[in-house]
């Protein structure tokens, strides 16, 4: 009897007392006993502001969008570099960020899967979600940085937040002072400075950078990135595909655009700063060796599955994992603070889920939960392998989508834009990906050895790829199954 009052106090607590709290024109005199029990918890909650007012929001720097090297981040701009003599100089902003991480329409990966098999299926609206964070040059996470083991580079950092902060460089083997642990190792950079780090990759794997001054608030803030170094000597298999997932998790509360930093009571999941069902899908062809390389720096671990492949985990943030040492698997747990690399060859075609095997992590805002058919949210999204047979006739435009920030006015730009969007005509997914391409700037040739992605995977489907196509028009897949009594089959 005990219990059954405590668990009832808790849900009335949590449950029923904020949204009394928060009606209109609630007297304290109406609710007294209530107003008690919640101001306390509220009146804990510390204020964070977003920006300073009185500090411009730059634009992403000029070589935004400039993809020098073979990795690719669905749904962040890549980041090119410019040389001081041998040096990759890289520009990074850290600034607040308002990114859409969710929206109303069809995955993209739905344009593929045959109406009959979606007959009977009502599941319930996915609905758009926008997250002011902060990150950087516009996104969380910020850009991927690519350079080669034995490389300088130098790494020019912006502070344009309401409170001062650095950058960690996580995993790197570099002299102590360039480390970003602030206050340790260097100064904070205040709002309105710029400081610089520089060092020499003496290592190669999958590496992140993450704010270095008030972590807890700032990383969990979504101040993270994606430092990838490729081996000097280059990959023992040629590497076709090649893709980085930056894992993310918010707490953002009915109603909310902002994370609450307090709580570790997470509802959205996001693989690169996108949840379900706008997390672009990923597109390869049958035959490619494909590398995926998933990064965590927050909380909790999330265990990522693909279905239809067995994988070999080849790399961590330590670097190349020997082939004798190589662990077999078709799920990897990538806890908080690593980086673990996969690779395989994309030898089934078809299209196949790839998602975080917690299933809390495959909803998104775990408020609207009747438990009736839910769509696909959180970290969920379909690895697509185009089978050989089609290649020449039918192929999927890439989607290089960006996220980055700026005004509301772009956004609100963006979002209109993107409400008349259809796949055939989608090249990015997220707001201010009508951003203009900065880019006058001198820039190197791209790394050498390395095939950029986007060269490698062009498909076009003539104008055939739209959302809720009749599957007669989309012969990318085999058709839906018939209902005859044939064994695995509906009958
Ligand atoms: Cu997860």
């Amino acid at each position: 009897m005990m219990k059954h009052s405590i668990g009832l106090y808790i849900i009335l607590l949590f449950k029923i007392a904020p949204l009394i709290a928060q009606k209109p024109n609630t007297s304290d005199k109406k609710q007294p006993e209530v107003k008690k029990l919640v101001q306390p918890v509220f009146g804990m909650m510390p204020k964070y502001p977003w920006n300073d007012p009185k500090i411009k929001i730059s634009s992403p720097p000029p070589l935004t969008g400039k993809k020098m090297g073979s990795v690719w981040t669905p749904g962040i701009k890549p980041l090119g570099y410019e040389l001081d003599g041998k040096v990759k100089v890289f520009r990074l902003i850290a600034q607040p960020v308002e990114q859409i991480i969710s929206n109303d329409q069809p995955a993209e990966w739905e344009a593929l899967v045959p109406a009959k098999n979606k007959e009977h299926i009502n599941p319930m609206k996915p609905f758009k979600q926008t997250l002011k964070c902060w990150g950087y040059n516009g996104s969380t996470p910020g850009p991927t940085l690519e350079a080669t083991e034995g490389d300088t580079v130098r790494i020019i950092v912006k502070n344009e937040l309401p409170e001062p902060t650095s950058v960690h460089w996580h995993g790197f083997l570099i002299p102590n002072k360039e480390d970003g642990a602030t206050p340790e190792t260097a100064p904070p950079i205040l709002p309105g400075q710029t400081f610089t780090y520089e060092f020499t990759l003496k290592q190669s794997g999958t590496l992140m950078y993450h704010s270095g001054f008030n972590p807890m608030k700032q990383d969990d803030y979504g101040m993270m990135g994606l430092f990838i170094i490729h081996p000097k000597g280059g990959y023992a298999k040629k590497i076709d595909k090649d893709v980085g997932i930056f894992l993310q998790q918010f707490a953002i509360r009915p109603g909310n655009v902002f994370p609450d930093l307090t709580t570790m009571d997470f509802n959205w999941f996001l693989f690169n700063g996108h949840a379900a069902p706008l997390i672009p899908m990923i597109t390869v062809n049958e035959g490619d060796r494909v590398r995926l390389r998933f990064a965590n720096t927050i909380m909790d671990s999330h265990p990522i599955h693909l279905h239809g492949f067995i994988w070999e985990q080849v790399g961590t943030e330590g670097g190349p994992i020997k082939e004798s040492a190589r662990i077999k698997g078709s799920t990897i747990n990538v806890p908080p603070g690593t980086t673990r690399d996969v690779e395989f060859v994309a030898d089934n075609p078809g299209l196949w889920r790839l998602h975080c095997h917690k299933l809390h992590h495959i909803v998104n805002a775990h408020a609207d939960v009747p438990m009736g058919v839910m769509n696909q949210g959180g970290m969920f999204t379909e690895f697509y392998v185009v089978p050989k047979n089609k290649l020449k006739s039918t192929t999927v435009k890439k989607m290089d989508s960006t996220t980055p920030n700026k005004s509301a006015r772009i956004l609100r730009q963006a979002q209109d834009e993107r409400s008349r969007d259809t796949f055939s005509a989608r090249p990015d997914l997220s707001i201010n990906s009508r951003l203009k391409a900065p880019s006058k700037a001198a820039h190197p040739e791209p790394v050498e050895g390395v095939e950029g992605y986007e060269k490698t995977e062009k498909i076009n489907l003539k104008g055939k790829f739209k959302p809720k196509t009749n599957s007669k028009n989309l012969p990318l897949l085999p058709s839906a199954p018939q209902r005859t009594n044939q064994p695995g089959r509906i009958t």
